[in-house]
């Protein structure tokens, strides 16, 4: 198969990415022009909700055509399969299995002196996002928001680690910008180091990176572990990075936008809210940081890239139910439980994960607490674990499994007083400021107690017929024009 071959031929930039998605008739040019206010946002809506290629707009109203917009780059899983090189058509399971295996083979960035990210550059009063056809996404958004697909920059300002992330950013004016990051982020605990400290937090928003950058920058790695080396692993080849104007920060050379600056100290101005991950407006109008841009350098003909979350939730969490699957995994597997798969499935929005274990191997109170314990679990607070004859992946399946296994009491283990996260729908406006949260699983195994006698056998034609009698009946079958697949 293609995607098991040696060689990972990675795109040098988003340019090169576009094109592959061209061959791949998984992007489309509209030459017409539309509106930043909403048209942008309601065509990029409509493209994740009728599973339709990325729109990638040459004519935004009141701009020159110098200025594009590509909507939706990575917001389905055939789009991410391109992007990691491998077959369009890689179930979601083998793009999983390729990110978890490419990603403990991690590689260093390597550093260039110039690059395309640098072919103009605004410096201060120069300096005017509005230059940029900054969209106003949903009907209800607190203003047009910059960052919706992006990489948020920055550095631990004791250790110098760099971490590189996601956090929604919206345009306050020409050269002033929000910051909206929850306790759980890497982002919010960097900041308050720099607050500690009495400093501005130096921070870099690139948009229009190659596309694994942009991908690892959303997943949930553990602190101290550098998303750049992993996106290197990812691609099979390093990042290249390139210094910034004004900060101390580096960023990926062929990006189409930086945007530099720094967040201030006592300064804080009402964000928000937006049309969020979980499929609804989320993340009230509050004050949240702010940050001052000191530059913008962009490669000629910028591409402004975004994403426009909603219900269905399928455009952000293409790339989510991949690499926070993987880590999953991985993480279980460390700590020696022997998770054989697990899939954070695009509608659970993050909030839900199925995990599958090896059968009377493993403990389901022991999965539910190690995904609570670590970077993945803030955000997941519903965990169904099921045993390795489900497969996490089918629904039907999973539900055959609650409903057949998981004592409705005993079964369903509830958490009060969890930590709970701003953008939970369920959760009261005091509860959402507080953190206030829950947590639940779904034991769906059999109880460790009972005797192999008393458990069910399943009664399916592969657990229940020898092979010869399965044999023929598929020979039965076979004969009468009929293959089981
Ligand atoms: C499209 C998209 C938008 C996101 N927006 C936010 C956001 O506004 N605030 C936030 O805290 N996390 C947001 N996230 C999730 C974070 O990117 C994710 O938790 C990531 O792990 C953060 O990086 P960190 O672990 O290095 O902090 C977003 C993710 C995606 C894919
Ligand atoms: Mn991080």
């Amino acid at each position: 198969m293609r995607w098991n071959k040696v060689k990972i031929m990675p795109f040098q930039d988003l340019r090169e990415f576009i094109g592959k998605l061209e061959e791949e008739k998984q992007v489309v040019r509209i030459a017409e022009e539309v509106d930043w206010n909403l048209e942008v946002g309601a065509i990029t809506r409509l493209c994740d909700e009728a599973g339709l290629p990325a729109p990638f707009f040459q004519k935004i109203k009141g701009y020159t055509d110098a200025y594009r917009i590509l909507g939706e780059p990575l917001s389905n899983h055939k789009r991410v399969a391109i992007a990691m090189d491998m077959e369009p058509n890689s179930s979601v399971k083998s793009l999983i299995e390729e990110y978890g295996k490419r990603k403990r083979m991690p590689v260093k960035p390597t550093r260039r002196h110039d690059g395309p990210c640098k072919e103009y550059i605004r410096k201060g009063k120069e300096v005017d996002l509005l230059e940029f056809p900054v969209p106003f996404v949903h009907e209800g958004d607190g203003g047009r928001f910059i960052g919706t697909w992006h990489l948020t920059i920055c550095k631990d300002v004791n250790s110098g680690w760099v971490n590189w992330g996601m956090y929604r950013h919206m345009l306050h004016d020409k050269n002033t910008i929000g910051l909206q990051a929850g306790p759980p982020t890497h982002v919010r605990r960097i900041l308050q180091g720099w607050i500690d400290k009495g400093k501005p937090m130096e921070i870099a928003i690139v948009l229009g990176a190659e596309p694994v950058c942009t991908m690892c920058a959303a997943a949930p790695i553990p602190y101290g572990v550098s998303e750049v080396d992993i996106a290197g692993g990812i691609r099979g080849r390093s990042v290249e990075l390139i210094k910034c104007e004004t900060v101390d920060l580096e960023v990926p050379a062929t990006a189409e936008i930086v945007i530099e600056g720094e967040v201030a100290l006592h300064e804080m101005r009402e964000e928000g809210p937006f049309g969020e991950y979980t499929g609804y407006m989320g993340g009230h109008r509050e004050q949240r940081p702010v940050i001052h841009v000191n530059a913008v350098t962009y490669r000629n003909h910028p591409i402004f890239t975004m994403m426009n979350e909603g219900m269905p939730v399928t455009g952000t969490h293409a790339t989510q139910s991949v690499t926070r699957s993987a880590e999953c995994v991985e993480m279980l597997r460390a700590l020696g439980i022997p998770a054989t798969a697990a899939y954070e499935h695009t509608h659970g929005c993050t909030l839900l994960i199925v995990v599958a274990i090896r059968a009377g191997q493993a403990r389901a109170d022991d999965v539910a607490h190690a995904i609570w314990g670590s970077r993945l679990g803030v955000s997941t607070p519903y965990v169904i674990v099921v045993e390795d004859d489900v497969d996490p992946f089918d629904l039907e399946q999973v539900l055959h499994a609650i409903a057949s296994k998981c004592h409705p009491y005993r079964g369903i283990v509830r958490l009060d007083r969890a930590r709970g996260h701003a953008l939970f729908p369920w959760l009261s406006r005091y509860e959402q400021q507080h953190l206030l949260g829950a947590r639940v699983y779904f034991d769906c195994t059999w109880p460790s107690d009972w005797a192999p006698e008393d458990i069910p056998r399943k009664c399916s034609f592969e657990s229940i017929y020898p092979s010869d009698v399965q044999q023929k009946a598929l020979d039965v079958w076979q004969r009468h024009g009929f293959k089981k697949d």
